[in-house]
């Protein structure tokens, strides 16, 4: 059930794994193959990791090596997208912003959206203190309302933490991270409807990866007696509305992508034979990975950043234009909208030894600078709707 799958090109052993989070559930598991892992909210038990962390944060960074260094040429020229939000005002209701849209067909979700316009979080809607993810550390006062828009902020800052490793004895080690960062997740779940966001990358690049994602809590898919127990049948399910700056490798053109380079992805974990396997963009691109190459740099300006989670069709969709579709397969479980900074290449590696061996991914701490810290996206608004 590992995620991780290895790419020899000659010299090159690229890992690629295919988003951050399948990893986690080894973190919690450190036997091979757990089935169902027992699962329980991050907040729940502060001092275990989540028993599915989900993958967007972390993503497909190939694992370690001579990394040649992304051209800053290949990032285009400043955007020439209309910096105001296509979006309606709020006078007639808030509708999703996509090209000729039925407004009969929709309503808002006030549960799941947020204009941010106050001065504080408002934390019956969202909970922004969930327990670290390995190398990705949340800290709340990460997370902050200012001038209208969210703010999520990455820093430098030297920890040491405990973690289960998840291969070999599964013992506890300490070990130093160097980075924090912030999170905001829905304190309530939906599962179909249109999702946006209207966000602002971060200046710094690569290294961190401003995401808007939806994934799926164990406690919330049993709640709704959901769990599975048939075969092809998900006990997890990730819609990635979009991840930027991931600075992935591009297999085609033997480069790091730029940040131009946007990724919508899918992974889920479907129950076969008896265990519990990951599905995602490495292993199963057909099923689950989308890359679209943006006209804009998403450091530059906001953009609204949209899915469609449908019955049969997930629709993914950049300032109200459809890019990207798959078929829906498994994302059928309530999911929290959630808004995070990952941390990405060069400060995160999946090539773990040293003191970190017998983790999934680590520190780099070679790699490790406050050059660029600290860094903030920054979010204008998160609007949900479902269909009528
Ligand atoms: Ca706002």
């Amino acid at each position: 059930m590992n995620a991780v799958n290895t790419f020899s090109l000659g010299a090159l052993a690229l890992a690629l794994v295919a988003c951050g989070g399948d990893n986690s559930s080894n973190e919690l598991s450190p036997s091979p193959a757990p089935v169902v892992s027992p699962s329980a909210e991050p907040e729940a038990q502060p001092s275990a990791e989540p028993s599915v962390e989900p993958s967007a944060l972390p993503s497909a960074a190939p694992s370690y090596t001579p990394a040649p260094v992304p051209s800053p040429t290949a990032s285009p020229a400043p955007s020439q997208v209309p910096v105001e939000s296509p979006a309606p005002d709020g006078s007639d209701g808030f509708f999703p912003t996509m090209q000729g849209v039925n407004k009969d067909a929709w309503f808002y979700v006030e549960a799941r959206s947020d204009e941010f316009n106050d001065d504080v979080i408002d934390t019956g809607k969202w909970n922004h203190n969930i327990a670290d993810w390995g190398p990705w550390s949340w800290e709340p006062d990460n997370v902050w309302q200012e001038n209208n828009v969210l703010k999520i902020q990455m820093r430098y800052e030297e920890h040491n933490t405990a973690r289960h490793t998840w291969a070999g004895d599964g013992s506890l080690k300490d070990v130093e991270l160097f980075y924090k960062s912030g999170i905001l997740r829905s304190r309530s779940y939906q599962t179909y409807g249109y999702y946006e966001a209207r966000i602002k990358g971060t200046a710094t690049f690569p290294g961190n990866s401003p995401a808007f994602w939806l994934y799926s809590l164990h406690a919330d898919v049993a709640a709704e007696g959901l769990l599975p127990d048939a075969d092809g049948e998900p006990n997890y399910a990730e819609v990635d509305v979009v991840e930027l700056q991931q600075s992935e490798w591009d297999f085609d053109l033997n480069q790091w992508h730029g940040p131009e380079v946007i990724d919508m992805n899918l992974h889920t974990r479907v129950l076969e034979n008896n265990q519990s396997l990951w599905k995602r963009p490495g292993t199963h691109p057909e099923l689950t990975k989308n890359t679209v190459h943006a006209d804009f740099d998403p450091r530059d300006d906001f953009h609204i950043y949209g899915v469609e989670v449908g019955e049969d069709v997930i629709s993914w969709y950049l300032d109200g234009v459809k890019v990207a579709e798959k078929a829906n397969i498994y994302w059928y479980l309530p999911m929290r909208v959630t808004l995070s900074l990952g941390l990405r290449r060069p400060h995160v590696s999946y090539n773990c030894a040293g003191v970190y061996q017998g983790f999934d991914r680590c520190p780099v701490p070679s790699e490790a600078t406050q050059e660029g810290f600290p860094t903030v996206m920054e979010v204008d608004w998160v609007r949900v709707y479902e269909r009528n």
